[in-house]
């Protein structure tokens, strides 16, 4: 028997999952909805509420009672926690934590008697944690640009971005700087969900740190020059930056009263899309991954850090070795829900009707879906426009109409997006939220062209990180891992008629694009 224990500290919800890595079973899973089991937060969809709509933070109080009810609700299920043997999980990628200089102590004393959100309260030196879907810092991105230049790219993966972690420390730095003065570490939503569970302060994996604007992919260290342009004094500030099947130490006592035992392994934490990679078992060049969360993503391994000129794709460190190429739409499952409410339809009717009432290629109709400030394309104010026939553009459109034009202009756009990673992928794995819906793997299919895989795991990134806590911790090979757990429940093939119908959209797309 060998049980392991992944997490996915997501934007809306903390999921779990169990997996016997000898039997090669997920044995159970569990969730705590943030907007919907800890309402005393005023985070309905993981956000707190501001009056800029640029600034998305969270509460990372709200995580940690997340985790206390998740594990509790996993005791009360009889989950067989006390089997557990490692454990490792993943965060939603570049949200920060700042922690005051009694954090160490307070997480070696962590009293079983207590919520950890009680006793970490003291320790925050900000209450808030900005989160991936802040776009406020657009004038930090600017400053620290002009201080590094193209090395920046060159080093790091990837140009300076708004909800990268360096800009986001610099505006603190910069509007607060009582709040970074007081500040003796910064986490990732990862590194401290990972020292909450060992106790002590964790690494930050290559993973997820190199979602921060401060890893340079070419040392695999923190990079001296670009931690001082963020913020002066900041290398003293991160934790240590390590591979992603480090060990980060021994679980806390604390966390026995759940009815683990007392010699379990944490293996450090990642960000949700490099553990989805593993979860997917696309760790291995050659298979695309699409994942379908509150953003999109569309991923996928690499073996050199290969960078877009376009400066919207990223490089992260891949969790097995190596390196993975990224892209994320923020307008994802969001514009699709948007849609399916306006038109009162059911999802049932978006994921099928509103294809068999309309032809691929929508008749040239289609849109930029931008209903909140996008990351690809980098679109700050955010506005919704159409494209095609006359009545198309001004509106006059029928439910089926919209629901096509949405679907097939996102994937459009994923499709142009990811040219700059040479591959044309012979398969792409589809997971998340939104990978049930027929209509979605049918455009993805005759998009790209290629066969399209389900992967139906109750979430990808929290068995990626049972996966890498079995590989880490309990030394099983991933191949033998990813053969069983990241199977495809259902291909879907390319329709070869539509080949021409979409080389002609996108390169309307492209153009539409390019003169906006
Ligand atoms: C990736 C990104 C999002 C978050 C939230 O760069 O910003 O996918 O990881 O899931």
């Amino acid at each position: 028997m060998s049980y392991y224990l992944g997490f996915d500290s997501s934007t809306q919800s903390l999921k779990t999952i169990i997996i016997d890595a000898e039997a090669r079973q997920i044995i159970c899973n569990e969730t705590v909805n943030f907007g919907k089991e800890l309402p005393e937060y005023g985070c309905p969809d993981g956000v707190l509420q501001n009056e800029n709509p640029l600034v998305k933070h969270s509460n990372p109080l709200m995580w940690l009672d997340a985790l206390d009810l998740v594990l509790e609700k996993l005791k009360a299920g009889n989950a067989p926690l006390e089997k557990i043997q490692g454990i490792c999980g993943c965060g939603q990628q570049h949200g920060s934590v700042y922690l005051n200089d009694s954090f160490s102590a307070t997480l070696k004393d962590l009293d079983p008697g207590k919520k950890l959100s009680e006793q970490i309260a003291p320790a925050l030196s900000c209450k808030t944690s900005p989160i991936w879907m802040d776009s406020s810092t657009s004038e930090e991105c600017r400053e620290i640009t002009k201080k590094i230049g193209h090395r920046l790219q060159e080093d790091t993966g990837s140009p300076a971005i708004e909800r990268f972690t360096g800009p986001q420390i610099r505006k603190i730095w910069k509007t607060a700087p009582g709040i970074y003065q007081n500040t003796s570490n910064i986490a990732l939503v990862s590194s401290f969900m990972c020292s909450i569970l060992c106790g002590k302060v964790a690494p930050i994996d290559y993973g997820d740190g190199s979602g921060m604007n401060l890893l340079n992919l070419k040392t695999l260290q923190w990079d001296e020059e670009m931690a001082e342009a963020t913020a002066h004094g900041l290398l003293n500030k991160l934790p240590e930056v390590v591979p992603s099947n480090f060990i980060a130490g021994f679980l806390h006592p604390y966390f026995q009263k759940y009815g683990f035992s007392e010699d379990v392994q944490v293996a450090v934490w990642t960000g949700d899309n490099p553990a989805s990679l593993m979860g997917t078992g696309a760790w291995m060049p050659g298979t695309a991954v699409i994942s379908l969360g509150t953003s999109d993503t569309f991923f996928a391994a690499a073996e050199k850090p290969l960078t877009d000129p376009h400066g919207y794709g990223h490089v992260f460190g891949n969790p097995s070795g190596g390196f993975m190429n990224l892209i994320c739409f923020k307008n994802g499952s969001l514009a699709r829900k948007k849609i399916k409410d306006d038109c009162g339809v059911d999802w049932d009717y978006f994921g099928k009707d509103a294809f068999e009432e309309t032809p691929p290629g929508n008749n040239g109709n289609f849109m930029f879906p931008y209903f909140v400030p996008e990351i690809t394309p980098l679109v700050i104010n955010p506005a919704v426009k159409y494209f095609g026939s006359e009545d198309f553009r001004s509106g006059k459109f029928s439910p089926p109409e919209i629901i096509r034009a949405v679907v097939e202009s996102q994937f459009l756009s994923m499709k142009l997006h990811s040219k700059f990673i040479g591959i044309d992928f012979d398969t792409v794995r589809i997971t998340g939220g939104g990978s049930n819906n027929p209509g979605i793997c049918q455009t993805t299919a005759n998009i790209f062209q290629t066969n399209v895989e389900n992967i139906s795991v109750p979430d990808s990134a929290a068995l990626g990180g049972a996966l890498i806590a079995a590989n880490a911790i309990g030394k099983i090979p991933l191949e033998n891992l990813s053969s069983k757990f990241s199977k495809a429940e259902k291909i879907i093939t390319p329709d070869e008629k539509t080949v021409e119908v979409y080389e002609d959209m996108l390169e309307k797309y492209a153009s539409a694009e390019n003169s906006k």
